[in-house]
Formats: C-alpha cells, structure tokens, sequence
C-alpha cells in the first residue's frame, strides 16, 4: 500500500491533522526543562536542557548518588496525534538524563517491569568490568519483576548514554536509551551558557499502526530528536553573544549529518571524551556515526531563527508510505476522474506530477486530506512565510537579543528587521 492508497481510506485523520497543528503550537511553547525534576549537578554549573525531556532526580545516601531507573513499557507521543508504544524508563523513552559530577560515586538501581530481561549498559563511562551491563559477559540478565545494583565512581567528565545489552536490537528498536552527562569538578571549566542534549533516535511504525516493528533493520519511517518530530520539537534558545553547547547522540542504524544554520561550530567532543582545541577545526555539519556522540560549541552570534536538522532530507519528514511510484511529470488529470468514478464514497487526488510540496500545502490548508489513525503528515510546520514541509529530525535554534539568563521559553518567531528578507521581483 503506498501513501496514495491509504490516503483515501480513512477519514479520522483530518481530526488529527487540526489538533496537531493546535496542540503544537502549546508543545513549543512549553519549557524545556522540567524545573521540578532537574536537579542543579553543583552550583555553578549550567544544567542540562534535554530536548522535550528531564533529567533523573537522586538522593544523597552516605556520599553516593543513588537513581532508581524503572525499565518498563511507555506511550511516548511523538507529536499530539500520534502515540507510540515503546519500551523506556520512568514512564518515557528515551529516558531520564542522568546528570552526575567528576569522581561522584554513583548507585542506579534498575527496576526491570518488561516482560523480558534486560541489563544497562552504561555506554563510554569508564568502570570495573563487571559494571559493564552486557547479559551474560559481565552480568546475569535483570529477570522481569527483579532489581538489579549498579556503582561505580564517575572518573572523568563528558557525554555518555546508557541502554539495554540484552535482546539489544528488539529493546533499542522499541526505544530504550538514555543520555549520561558527567560535569567536570570545576563548573568554570568548559563553562557554556546554554547546554542542551538529545539523542536521535528512528522507528518503524507502519502509519495507522500503534507499536514499532523491531525487526526492522534499515527501513525506518520515523525519525526523532528525542522521540519527538517536528513540529512537535522544542526549540533551542539563546541570547545573541551566548556560548551554546548541543550534544547529540546516535542509537540509531544509520548515522546522521546535523547540520546547523546561522553559526560555525566545532566538535568539541565525542563518548571518548573532548577534543583538544588543536584538533578542533570548524563546521556547519557534523556527521554522528552509530553508536556515536558529538558535541558541538559556538557563539551564537546572530539572532534569528536558525534551522538545526538533519542533513539527509529524507529524515525530515513524517512516516510515508514506502515504494511510491515516481510521478514526476506524469500527466494524472484523466486518471484521477476515472479512480473518482470507481470509488465515489472516496476522496482520490493523485499527487506528484509536479513534485512533492504540494502535500505539504494540503496539510497547512487544512484541506479535508485524511489520513490514517495515530500518524502524522509527511511534512509539517508552519511558520511565519508560510508551509516549512519538514518533519521528523528538525528543529529552530531561536537566537535573541536582550534574553535573559536562563530563560527557555519559546519566544515566538523572529522579526527580521525592515529590508533583511528576500523577496520577489515579479
Ligand atoms: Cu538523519
């Protein structure tokens, strides 16, 4: 079935259609950090923003840092409308930031409520062998219904994630993972004014269906910054002047080139560790490999509302329908009447005689184009000018003058000054 087909077999998705573009809007406009869950790392330091998401409360036990991780199934909504059925922790994958500080000692206490075991892997962390989280390497599997102990001491600061080494792909395909930050011991050191994290993260959730197919292992359909898609994406924000830090990580199975808008930055890290300043050189694309982590650092020097994506184009859209056939150019006006006349209760328009935008100007017209349960339009997002037609892995890094410190909210689209905007002669 391509998209076409099962575009003309449902009528609920035009109800969603108008509350995606409703509720996005909120979506946005929410804080991005959780201020009752984030837990300041040490004073001083600049807490992390993870994108649509929340770091990991702890308590102080005898010295130790102790976090209780629960591995359980979740409803993670990618965007309003539409709901996945995942596997995280604490009610959401990916989840919860771990923050921690140079030489903490850290205890986690992992709660396996799945209906299969599982283990943590504590990915580019430094630590005893046994520590480790692989089943059957280093560890006994976590049966469902058990608890297992984890700790270690944190040796050096940097950007770690964590996730299952048990039934590995099944327990990523369905959404387990999790970013690990380590601050250094010294809050000036490497100090950024804004930090902000979030993993990449791709499933194959066939459009009308409610749970990943985890035994997919290159056709994937959606594609996340932390298991959201745009426009349902925060946006990064900075005042003009600020030093800004993104750190991406990929769990993906493909990598992916971010590519940011408006700045040069540099690679500043990676899961080994930082990158010397001699062996930084400047960018406006990295590529994040599987597996991988890179962080990126620069001024934000110029306000406006700068695009942050990823650079495969296919990665910034919605669930599609996959083997559509190649209509470019291809004359479909007598077509469309005949279909017409064989499905009358139907609503048929073909589409792609002159390429590809126009879906995106359906979904923003709000035309009565229906699409099936529980997915989204292939492209999205409105902004200022108009239709953005993209999805899935996007976002706006929102630069403005006069911010103040700490302050996350959205603060809407931004103003070009008079004579600053391309424009058309004719
Ligand atoms: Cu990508």
């Amino acid at each position: 079935m391509n998209r076409r087909q099962f575009l003309g077999n449902s009528a609920a998705g035009v109800a969603s259609l108008a509350l995606l573009t409703e509720t996005a809007a909120a979506v946005s406009a929410a804080p991005t950090t959780l201020a009752a869950a984030s837990v300041p790392p040490l004073a001083g330091s600049t807490p992390i923003t993870t994108l649509n998401g929340r770091s990991l409360p702890y308590t102080l036990r005898n010295g130790v840092k102790e976090f209780r991780l629960v591995a359980e199934p979740v409803k993670q909504a990618f965007a309003p409308g539409f709901v996945v059925n995942c596997w995280g922790y604490n009610g959401s994958a990916p989840g919860p930031t771990i923050e921690a500080v140079e030489g903490d000692r850290v205890r986690i206490l992992v709660t396996n409520k799945l209906p299969e075991h599982t283990t943590v892997h504590w990915h580019g962390l430094l630590l005893p062998n046994g520590m480790d989280g692989v089943g059957g390497l280093t560890q006994p599997q976590i049966p469902s219904g058990k608890t297992c102990v984890y700790e270690f001491t944190v040796k050096k600061s940097g950007t770690f994630m964590y996730h299952p080494h048990a039934d590995e792909m099944l327990q990523m395909a369905m959404g387990m993972m999790g970013l690990f930050i380590v601050h250094p011991k010294n809050p000036s050191e490497r100090h950024v004014d804004r930090d902000y994290a979030f993993l990449l993260a791709s499933y194959k959730v066939d459009p009308g269906s409610l749970t990943p197919n985890p035994s997919e292992m290159l056709d994937f359909n959606v594609w996340s910054f932390n298991n959201r898609v745009f426009p349902a994406i925060a946006p990064l924000v900075a005042k003009t002047g600020e030093r800004v830090r993104i750190r991406v990580g990929n769990l993906t199975m493909t990598n992916h080139p971010i590519h940011l808008h408006g700045v040069t930055f540099k690679v500043t890290g990676t899961d080994g560790g930082w990158v010397p300043p001699s062996a930084q050189w400047p960018e406006v694309t990295t590529d994040v490999p599987v597996g991988g982590m890179r962080v990126i650092e620069f001024v934000a020097d110029a306000p406006g509302d700068w695009a942050l994506h990823c650079h495969k184009s296919h990665h910034t859209m919605g669930a599609m329908g996959h083997g559509t056939p190649n209509l470019l150019g291809v004359k479909q006006s007598s077509v469309d009447k005949k279909i017409q006349k064989l499905f009358p209760d139907k609503h048929y328009m073909s589409m792609g005689e002159s390429g590809m935008a126009e879906m995106q100007d359906m979904a923003a017209m709000g035309k009565s184009m229906p699409l099936p349960d529980n997915t989204i339009p292939m492209m999205t997002g409105e902004g200022p000018f108009g239709a953005l037609e993209m999805g899935g892995m996007f976002t706006v890094l929102k630069v403005r003058d006069g911010l103040k410190a700490g302050d996350y909210r959205d603060p809407g689209w931004y103003r070009h000054p008079k004579g600053t905007v391309a424009y058309l002669i004719d």
